[in-house]
């Protein structure tokens, strides 16, 4: 009714300001309409209005992570120019170590964070021991299959296609298995002499049975990777000293803090020998490690000769009566001194301190890295004398064969594998335990 009324009204007045009066309430109408559309399109422009302000706020502020990271990279850019005419500058340095340092950091820069910024989150990342000393052997061996978990499903699943996908185990199946074991980073020799070995065992497999498969390949696997690794070498008199080498970022240090650990927790009595002094915050990473396994850390200053530490530490393991000295090196070095030429001298040294020391001179590989770990512990090999080898990452990869081409392939004991970031991670390689964790329950 109202309605009505107001229509009549503006009805009225529209035909007193000169509209025909039988058009008067249509105009009236019209008007009305006119007057709400206008309205809502003025709504619209009004909230289309904020809703522009409210996006440009957020560009702004979004605009500054944008130009941070612009500023790393560019910094980034800078450190590695400046490290490229470093590395011109210096003529010292042997070709071999060039170029391993050189593939170890593009594989480091593939599969893991640029070292940049690695070395300013030393001391924060590194992971709080995870686990009890005790572990019961299950869990131990669950740990062990998850930590090959990688390498397990590449090499499992595929192996079980190819199984589906072919009638019988012929010629092609074998080929097929080739290119499944050398993607896995069993390596070209270890690939072929595994292939002939299961060709030439062929009828002992049932098709129909893939377990059989698991079993026969498992046996000539474990047939090549050395049998029970011997104990640490146990020395007369003073403490076992083990000096740790290779190359950047293979996780020297880590495998020093997490086996220091491990010492300590079996009741010894551990030194560390913080002998990279040249990694800014390096010596401050083995301090965390340290003080996590109640082991004194010997360092010196930033730069500061390594075969003075090394010495240093000597003198403190046996002034304390230690039963462990655990030396710590660089991966490389800022002046491209030769880096073989420095381990040398450390040797030198701590031998004269301890007669026959280093007992152990441990080389740590990245397994990630794949073939080119072979490659570096022939390098190493030749000028200083390995011992051992810790291959840490094995978790990170799926090409955990890289242990059977090493173990098979190198005049060297594998003595510890890494599995992770805990302390417990880092495992004695065991063959058996090995082969298990990979092919059990297939
Ligand atoms: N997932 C995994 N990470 C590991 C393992 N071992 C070491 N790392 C990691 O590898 C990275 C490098 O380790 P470091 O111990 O600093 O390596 P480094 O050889 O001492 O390096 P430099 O001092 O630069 O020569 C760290 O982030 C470690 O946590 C392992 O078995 N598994
Ligand atoms: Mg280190």
């Amino acid at each position: 009714m109202n309605f009505e009324l107001w229509l009549n009204k503006l009805s009225d007045f529209l035909v007193g300001a000169g509209i025909p009066a039988e058009n008067g309430p249509m105009a009236a109408l019209g008007l009305i309409f006119l007057s709400v559309t206008l309205l809502s399109l003025l709504i619209v422009i009004l909230l289309l209005r904020r809703n522009y302000r409210s996006k440009d706020v957020q560009t702004e502020i979004s605009a500054e992570p944008v130009l941070t990271e612009a500023e790393v990279e560019a910094e980034v850019e800078t450190e590695t120019e400046t490290e490229t005419e470093t590395e011109t500058e210096t003529e010292t340095e042997t070709e071999t170590i060039d170029e391993v340092v050189e593939e170890q950091e593009t594989s480091s820069l593939e599969e893991e964070a640029p070292p940049v910024e690695k070395e300013e989150a030393i001391g924060e990342e590194i992971p709080a021991a995870t686990l009890p000393a005790e572990e019961e052997p299950d869990s131990l061996f669950q740990r062990m299959r998850q930590g090959l978990a990688k390498t397990r499903s590449s090499l499992v699943d595929r192996m079980d296609s190819l199984m589906g996908s072919h009638a019988s185990l012929d010629g092609e199946f074998l080929e097929e298995l080739e290119e499944i074991l050398i993607t896995a980073d069993f390596g070209m020799q270890t690939t072929q002499e595994l292939v002939q070995a299961l060709t030439g065992r062929l009828k002992e497999i049932d098709h129909s049975e893939p377990g059989q498969l698991y079993t026969v390949l498992g046996e000539e696997i474990r047939a090549r990777l050395k049998a029970g690794e011997p104990d640490w070498p146990n020395p007369d008199s003073g403490p076992l000293v083990i000096m740790v080498v290779g190359v950047n970022g293979v996780g020297k240090t880590t495998t020093i803090g997490k086996l220091a650990k491990q010492f300590a927790d079996q009741g010894k009595k551990v030194v560390l020998g913080a002998g990279d002094t040249f990694r800014a915050a390096a010596a401050e990473q083995l301090e965390v490690w340290g003080e996590r396994a109640g082991a004194e850390v010997v360092r010196h200053a930033e730069g500061s000769d390594p075969a003075a530490v090394a010495f240093d530490s000597a003198k403190a393991a046996v002034a304390r009566n230690a039963d462990v000295l655990i030396l710590d090196t660089a991966g490389r070095l800022h002046t491209k001194v030769n880096l073989m030429e420095e381990l040398k001298k450390i040797r030198r040294v701590v031998d004269r301190e301890i007669p026959g020391a280093p007992h152990e001179t441990l080389l740590v590989l990245d397994a990630t890295t794949g073939q080119n770990a072979l490659i570096q512990a022939r390098t190493f090999q030749e000028t200083v004398e390995v011992s051992g080898i810790a291959l840490t990452k094995l978790d990170g990869t799926a090409k955990g064969g890289i242990v059977v081409a090493i173990s098979s392939q190198l005049d060297l004991p594998v003595r510890l594998i890494g599995i992770g970031e805990g302390v417990a991670d880092l495992r004695p390689f065991d063959a058996d335990e090995f082969v298990a964790a990979l092919f059990a329950n297939n």
